[in-house]
């Protein structure tokens, strides 16, 4: 979840706002704290993305201990000590609705994401991802954004039933956000056909057992074949090939994110695609993680980057993306000489990229195109009128 958080937060935490009112009938004033306490609880392990993008974006946020139950649990005991030992009953409701909420997050946390539940017993991330059907792993942004919307109804509902005590205004409002909330549901349906729904490799999950994660893991199936070196790098009996030459049609119903990554990234976390991103989705999808790699060849030979990792665009920057073939030996910058293979990056005369996703019955090479002035489309690389600079060999071996 990202934007619900805090309602989310606010909603449960009425149930401890309403028990205390029973007990103290006349503190209520403190149980408008114990929901603001809530709201505070349910948005506090995001706190951990403040170090992400103004420190440290080398790795995922949700590594945090902020984002493990344990911490909380820490909260929650302590809290309860303190408030048995002083007598502190409203101490004691502040620990409930803070903790409350930050259980609300980690959970909601998982329809998208995983987080580390049994952190620090397991490093295995858990989420809702991990059920591996397809229906569900490719619609987990809509249902993500249902519950969103779900948060924000009742959140505003909630507040309806508070403050609002004319019955004429309360009926007015409620319509209105019955309204709102269908329009919203509608709306998701449309966004839902243009975002991008294709297969992903369980980035948090560990394939082959080894302790690592797939996103951090250099050979994700274990077969001691490096994954850029792998004929077959997620080990699904599908060549690498193969596998772009399918997971390119997943791009192509796609809106092409017009911020360029902005908002800290929201749309695109939305499902929508840039330029610059759409190589490292589609090589995650045969289980080659580009982050993962620069980091790795960066942290032996930083010569020739631009961006450190630490920047949150150090994996978004084309000159990056050329050290790494060129310190890879897989930077053909007479690309006219070789013949292009699949998941070819080439970088052209005008600045953009494209990756190479089939060839035609006359040999003429595909490529998926993503570029904010036209169609996310897969087209001839003739078609684009553009001059082929440089040639990224992503993949060793081809089938
Ligand atoms: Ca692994
Ligand atoms: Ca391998
Ligand atoms: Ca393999
Ligand atoms: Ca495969």
């Amino acid at each position: 979840m990202i934007f619900a958080h805090g309602p989310l937060g606010f909603v449960t935490t009425l149930t401890l706002r309403n028990a205390w009112i029973k007990r103290y009938p006349k503190k209520r004033r403190f149980g408008y704290w114990l929901l603001a306490i809530g709201w505070f609880g349910a948005i506090f392990p995001d706190v951990d993305l403040l170090y992400f993008y103004l420190h440290n974006a080398s790795g995922s946020h949700r590594d945090f201990i902020t984002h493990t139950p344990i911490l909380y649990l820490g909260v929650l005991v302590v809290g309860c000590l303190i408030a048995w030992l002083t007598k502190n009953t409203k101490l004691l409701f502040a620990t409930f609705a803070f903790t409350l909420g930050t259980a609300t997050h980690l959970l909601t946390d998982t329809v998208i994401g995983q987080i580390k539940i049994f952190y620090p017993f397991s490093y295995e991330f858990y989420g809702i991802a991990d059920f591996h059907r397809f229906s569900i792993t490719t619609n987990l942004l809509f249902f993500n954004f249902l519950l969103e919307g779900i948060c924000f109804f009742f959140f505003f509902y909630a507040c309806l039933r508070l403050f609002v005590h004319n019955r004429r205004t309360y009926a007015i409002v409620l319509s209105v956000l019955l309204l709102v909330f269908a329009a919203g549901v509608w709306s998701l349906m449309q966004l839902n056909n243009h975002v991008y729904h294709g297969p992903h490799n369980g980035y948090f999950d560990d394939s082959d057992a080894d302790g690592q994660d797939n996103y951090v893991d250099l050979d994700m199936d274990g077969d001691g074949v490096r994954n850029t070196d792998d004929i077959d790098s997620d080990g699904d009996e599908k060549s690498n090939a193969q596998e772009i030459i399918e997971n390119s049609q997943w791009f192509l119903p796609v809106w092409y994110d017009k911020s360029e990554g902005g908002f800290i990234q929201i749309p695109e976390r939305l499902g929508l695609i840039t330029t610059i991103d759409m190589p490292s989705r589609l090589y995650g999808t045969v289980g080659v993680y580009i982050k993962e790699e620069l980091q790795d060849d960066y942290a032996h030979n930083p010569n020739g980057y631009v961006l450190p990792p630490t920047d949150e665009n150090f994996d978004r920057n084309s000159e990056n993306f050329r050290t790494w073939f060129a310190h890879r030996g897989r930077l053909e910058t007479e690309p006219m000489a070789g013949r292009n293979q699949i998941g070819d990056m080439l970088f052209l005369q005008s600045g953009h990229i494209v990756v190479v996703s089939g060839f035609t019955l006359t040999g003429e090479t595909l490529v998926l195109d993503v570029h904010k002035n036209r169609d996310i489309h897969e087209v001839s690389l003739e078609s684009l009128n553009d001059q082929v600079i440089a040639r990224g060999k992503m993949f060793l071996t081809q089938q």
